[in-house]
């Protein structure tokens, strides 16, 4: 995979299947511990994702940026109020029954303040960044975390059956940097 600059990025989102489309903006943000090597998971309690472990997020306000997305729901789901973030992802989804398109935003939290509390939405747990529970996470995540993990910014996209499960299609590069300006908003 040869890695693309921020321009190939902006066409990424941009282009014409995927503009085709209607899209929500979502974020997914994952407090870390260096040097110790942990990330804070929740345990989804209710709604799209129920039992499977994840980051944190959700979809973007239109009153928002998306770094204010991101922030505002790691608050609402853990507790922890992010001070510095580092957006490390950008991920589209298509599932085969649905038209509208996720595109999620990745951010690393590497600077936060405050306790980490049970939600109604997630249950929180360390767990170290060298071994992840892949077997209760999202299909996609095993391919991306690696190069999440190691600091690297990537773009993807995986197409899903609808049982949520299954991935039939899917792309995913590494790229310099994720700088690029975005007016879209969510269509949907
Ligand atoms: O508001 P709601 O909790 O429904 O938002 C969905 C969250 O789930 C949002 O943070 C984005 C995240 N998410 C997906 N698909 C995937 C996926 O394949 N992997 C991971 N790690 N997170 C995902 O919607």
């Amino acid at each position: 995979m040869n890695n693309v600059d921020a321009r190939s990025v902006a066409r990424f989102v941009e282009d014409a299947a995927h503009a085709a489309m209607p899209h929500r903006l979502y974020t997914l943000i994952f407090p870390m511990v260096w040097p110790k090597g942990q990330v804070l998971l929740g345990m989804k309690k209710r709604g799209f994702g129920q039992g499977k472990l994840n980051g944190f997020g959700g979809k973007v306000e239109p009153s928002e940026s998306i770094e204010q997305g991101a922030i505002r729901e790691l608050e609402e789901e853990s507790g922890l109020h992010a001070t510095k973030v580092n957006k490390c992802g950008l991920l589209l989804f298509y599932f085969e029954d649905n038209p509208v398109a996720m595109e999620v935003h990745v951010f690393m939290a590497h600077e936060y303040s405050g306790e980490v509390t049970e939600t109604e939405e997630m249950r929180p747990e360390w767990f170290d960044i060298d071994n992840m529970p892949f077997s209760q996470m999202w299909a996609d995540d095993k391919c991306w975390w690696p190069l999440a993990r190691h600091g690297r910014s990537f773009v993807g996209r995986f197409w899903f059956k609808s049982d949520q499960v299954t991935i039939t299609r899917q792309t995913l590069t590494p790229v310099d940097s994720l700088e690029f300006s975005r007016n879209a908003r969510n269509t949907s």
